[in-house]
């Protein structure tokens, strides 16, 4: 085509609205990104952040942007280049400098923020997951926190600010262990993705593990506040990862469940016995039995309590289900409920897609959960694509009904006979109100890539 217009910066900065157009730069490209306003995953005011000026001291914050997918999205908005003359953006420091050394085990989905998950062999190897093992789902840089001058913040039922040190929270309260198992909401988005691209990180079947969590009771911290057994509401956590705009994350859980005796909501400062790790949220996070990752909030500071759910983009405008028919151009945020409990899931760990299976036996492992405490009661297995099943053997801790907030690791021992080609193994699990997973993920695809439980499908061709 023909050659692009050229352009000085402060051309470009000019426009730095919806009424002017908003252009941004990166490299020595230019791009009037306005038409994708509504469509960023980051929400429209992300965006404004950067109008009329480059992209790169945002981007070296929300690194995931550097992806072949979102580099291909900017450049379908290409609508010139910068004059020559123009002097390069000056480098910025890296703002991950900071974070911890990881296992190299894992695998990385993005660097930065790090979002890494085990290889699937190494999932249902252990009940409790070892810590360099969990998955890690960061969506900023890990925050530098001194332990000594650390102080959690609670709003108490008065309207005062409680500051807790972690030496108040361990003398004052009472220490509990929880296994639980954290689950992302994007787990198995890869096979979403595979269907229909949601532009969003691929997460294989790792981003979901279990460990014992050792902590407070968010309950006893409430009670401790003012706070009481009946009362309605919602409480809002806040964490001390934050970008250049003072943006933090944030979520929050009905005070229901905080509340409820048989909850089990954990402030927690231990992770298998250990000080909790940097990733996992050090010093102090919380731990919501049952429900979604996203409202486990790491390196916790500030809780608060009020009507109305947490402000946070991650509870307003992601982590919401939507129907497959719902597009960007569609979609009302208001009109979803925040994800909370999450539904039955399992996954095949073992034989992995790659893995060289020979007639014979063979031991078909994987991991099944349930959401809201539901026990996982059975799981089904299928050599066969489906047409023939057979129950696998659960293994797990014993846990109370109505409080099973960890997974069951499975096994199958098969013959695979001589002759066998292909085996197309499945699972699908079971949970304690009679729940089952869908078979297919066409018909719970949506924009976010959320919510995957389809039956997990593992082919595999079989070697002499
Ligand atoms: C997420 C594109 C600018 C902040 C995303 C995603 C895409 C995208 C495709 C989804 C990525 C994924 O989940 O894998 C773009 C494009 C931009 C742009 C084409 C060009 C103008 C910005 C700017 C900021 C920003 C300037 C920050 C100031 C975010 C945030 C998310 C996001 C916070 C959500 C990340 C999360 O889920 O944690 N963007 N983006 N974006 N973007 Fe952007
Ligand atoms: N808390 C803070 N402060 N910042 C985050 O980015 N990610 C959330 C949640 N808590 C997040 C957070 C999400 S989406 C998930 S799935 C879990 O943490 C992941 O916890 P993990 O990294 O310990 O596995
Ligand atoms: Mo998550």
């Amino acid at each position: 085509g023909p050659p692009f217009p050229v352009f000085t910066r402060q051309e470009v900065a000019c426009h730095h609205s919806d009424a002017d157009r908003v252009w941004v730069t990166y490299g020595s490209d230019v791009f009037d990104v306005t038409d994708f306003l509504e469509l960023h995953p980051g929400g429209k005011s992300k965006i404004l952040l950067a109008a009329g000026g480059a992209l790169e001291p945002f981007w070296a914050l929300y690194a995931m942007h550097k992806q072949e997918h979102v580099l291909e999205i900017l450049q379908s908005y290409k609508v010139g280049e910068l004059s020559p003359e123009e002097p390069p953006q000056p480098s910025v420091g890296d703002p991950y400098a900071e974070d911890p050394p990881r296992h190299p085990a894992l695998k990385i989905n993005t660097l930065k923020p790090f979002n890494a998950e085990p290889p699937s062999e190494v999932i249902a190897e252990n009940y409790l997951t070892p810590s360099p093992f969990f998955f890690k789902r960061n969506h900023l840089p890990v925050p530098l926190v001194d332990p000594a001058a650390y102080r959690l913040h609670v709003q108490d039922a008065c309207g005062r600010t409680l500051s807790l040190s972690l030496r108040d929270l361990k003398r004052s309260f009472r220490k509990h262990d929880v296994v639980a198992t954290v689950q992302c909401a994007g787990n198995r988005r890869a096979e979403m993705n595979a269907l229909q691209s949601t532009n969003r990180l691929g997460w294989g079947i790792g981003a979901i593990s279990t460990a014992c969590w050792g902590g407070v009771l968010l309950r006893d911290v409430l009670v401790h506040a003012g706070y009481q057994p009946g009362d309605e509401g919602h409480v809002c956590f806040e964490g001390l990862d934050r970008d250049q705009s003072g943006t933090v994350y944030g979520a929050s859980i009905p005070l229901k469940k905080a509340m409820n005796p048989e909850g089990d909501v954990l402030l927690a400062y231990e992770m298998n016995g250990e000080e909790l790790p940097r990733d996992h949220g050090f010093p102090l996070r919380v731990v919501v039995p049952g429900t979604v990752g996203a409202r486990s909030v790491k390196w916790l500071t500030r809780i608060s309590v009020g009507p109305e759910e947490s402000k946070s983009h991650w509870q307003r405008k992601d982590y919401k289900g939507f129907s497959p028919a719902v597009t960007w151009d569609t979609v009302d945020f208001s009109k979803a409920p925040s994800i909370q409990e999450m539904p039955v899931q399992s996954a095949i760990t073992e034989p992995s897609p790659d893995a060289s299976v020979t007639p014979g036996e063979l031991t078909v492992k994987g991991y099944a959960w349930s959401g809201g405490g539901r026990n996982v009661i059975r799981v089904d297995v299928s050599l066969d694509g489906g047409k023939s099943w057979r129950e696998a053997e659960l293994t797990g801790e014993e846990q109370l009904p109505g409080r099973a907030w960890a997974w069951k690791l499975w096994q199958l021992k098969a013959s695979v006979p001589t002759g066998t080609k292909q085996l197309n193994i499945v699972c699908k699990a079971v949970d304690s109100s009679y729940n089952e997973q869908p078979d297919t993920v066409g018909p719970i695809w949506n924009i976010l890539g959320v919510l995957n439980n389809a039956w997990h499908r593992v082919r595999i061709s079989v070697g002499e």
